[in-house]
Order: C-alpha cells, then structure tokens, then sequence
C-alpha cells in the first residue's frame, strides 16, 4: 500500500486559480525554476527529507505554464525527493521536450544513470548548501560529480544563503562548469544593494563570468511583503532593486522563475500571476525581458533549438 504522507505543520498549499498576469510574456519565454512534488502516492518523498510538503503534480504545473503564458520549464528537483529524481523525470518525459531538469545525483551514481537522465531531459544538478534544508556533503564529491557532469555539457545550480557566500567562494569559483546561482543567493534585502553583502555576490559574478543567476523568489526575500490584493505598482518593491542591479549588470547570464509550488513559505502564498507581474520591474526593457525569459534560458537548456 502506498504511504501516505502528512505535510510539514504551518506548510501552506499553493496558490489556486492565480491571476492573469498583466504583463505578458514575449514568445517562448522559460519558467526556468520550478518544482513537481510528488503526488507522494506515486513518487515518495525522501526518507532523509526536511519538510514533507502537499503534492504539486506535472499536470498542475503543466496548466500554470500555460495560464501565466509560458512555454516551457526548467524543473528543479526538491530536497523533498532527495536523489531521487522520478518525479521530476516523469514530469520532463510528458513535457515531450518542453521541460528541462535539474536532478540530484550522488558520488554513486553510474554513467548510464547520467546518460538516461540526460535522455529524458536533464541538464544540471544542484549543489544545496541551505542548512535547514539538507545535510552536509563533502566538498570532493562535489567537485567529483562536477567534473563528470560537465562532460555532458550540463552544470551546476547553487543554494545558498548571502552569509555563507565568503565561507564557499573559493568552491565556488574551483567548479568547471558554469554555475547558476538561485535566488541572487538569498540575500538581505535589509542591507543596502551597494552595501558589502549584495557587493560581494556582484563581485561573485563579475569575476568569474561562468557565473549566472536567478532574480527568482521575490516572495522568499521581501520584507515589506506581498503586493496588496489590487496588484499594487510595486509587488515586492524592497526585492526589485537587487533583482534589477543583476539585470542591468549581467543581461546575458540572468534566468527567472516562478519557484512554483513555493516550498516552505509559512507568511504567505504569492499568487503566481502577481510574481510575473514583478518581471517588468526588474528587466525593464523588452530586450531585457527577452533576454531574461527566452534567449538566456534557451541557450542554456535548449542549446540545439536556439539560434540568434
Ligand atoms: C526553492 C527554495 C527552497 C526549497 C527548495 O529543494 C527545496 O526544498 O529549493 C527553500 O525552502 O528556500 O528554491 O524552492
């Protein structure tokens, strides 16, 4: 019998029936984080798991594309699932090539575990460094699975928080692939954008130019809260200066997503159609909106369909 599974206590459900989204996103624009969890039922969640969360099925995610207007996905596997990247998988494999993964893999996994993952559809992992959300893995396996999955071509997504961006610079910086950074790596949007924290991140990312990042997550930074329900001018105003100092410095090395179905928030669940209502403020320009939306996702995750 299938186990059933009790979500996390103050575990919020997703956002239903969100709004259409004001602004409109330009031709084959990618959602290029989020995330599938479950149905439990069919793909458990992980044992060694730090929050079980509601399910959020391919086909739920499949219509919230389609209803905010985009084309595609990149799909990120959740700590909820650990290494175990069925879900994601699945739901890449239904897509018939209108999703992406980023999967979980350990030291262990074989080259014909890589090769069938990257024939359904993957093209990174992600090295989790969120302390309330995974455990500890040496630093060498990294760079082992670094090295290996960069001959496919793939690289490596990073999370962590702006605190502890000193303590694994120089890990950071030794990964020889290109490395993408979720979220502008969570900074405090308390400090100022030109204050030490966020000036260090931008340095992250001006040395070394493998280096790209999410303006992702307005809903996890802000302090200053959600929109008001009328979809106020300025959804998530403290966040939009960091995002848009990103986006006006590295146009060429930005994505952006929903973070769809939003783990772990417990103050309040955006309405998926307001945070696409964040992008114009922080890529202001068409150009820079096709950039963020399509050219940059499709270059990194859909290299053989992309042409200039
Ligand atoms: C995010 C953020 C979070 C969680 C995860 O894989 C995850 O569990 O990514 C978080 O709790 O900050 O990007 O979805």
């Amino acid at each position: 019998m299938a186990e059933v599974f009790t979500k996390t206590a103050g575990w919020l459900d997703w956002y239903q029936g969100p709004s259409q989204p004001r602004f409109r996103v330009p031709a084959g624009a990618v959602d290029a984080h989020c995330h599938v969890f479950g149905p439990g039922a069919e793909f458990p969640f992980a044992p060694e798991r730090k929050y079980t969360p509601c399910d959020a099925s391919k086909q739920q995610l499949f219509a919230l594309r389609d209803h905010l207007g985009f084309a595609r996905n990149v799909i990120v596997q959740a700590t909820c699932h650990g290494a175990d990247n069925r879900a994601m998988v699945d739901a890449c494999i239904a897509a018939q090539g209108r999703e992406r993964g980023v999967a979980t893999v350990r030291r262990s996994v074989t080259d014909a575990e890589l090769a069938a993952l990257h024939a359904a559809g993957v093209r990174g992992v992600r090295f989790n460094f969120v302390k309330r959300l995974v455990d500890f893995t040496p630093k060498d396996e990294l760079l082992e699975i670094a090295g290996r999955i960069g001959k496919l071509g793939w690289h490596v997504v990073i999370y962590f928080e702006a605190v502890d961006l000193p303590e694994l610079w120089d890990f950071f910086t030794a990964l020889p692939t290109t490395v993408v950074v979720d979220h502008m790596g969570r900074p405090d949007v308390k400090q100022p954008v030109d204050g030490p924290q966020f000036s260090l991140f931008l340095k992250f990312m001006r040395e070394h130019q493998n280096v790209w990042s999410k303006v992702s997550c307005p809903e996890r930074l802000t302090v200053t809260g959600p929109p008001a329900l009328n979809g106020e001018q300025h959804a998530y105003r403290d966040v939009i200066p960091f995002a848009r100092r990103v986006v006006d410095e590295f146009p060429d090395r930005v994505l952006w997503g929903t973070d769809w179905p939003h783990p772990n928030l417990k103050d309040h669940m955006p309405d998926d159609g307001l945070l696409v209502d964040f992008i114009p403020h922080v890529a202001v320009t068409a150009e820079l909106q096709r950039k963020l939306l399509v050219d940059n996702p499709m270059r990194l995750y859909w290299p053989e369909e992309y042409s200039t």
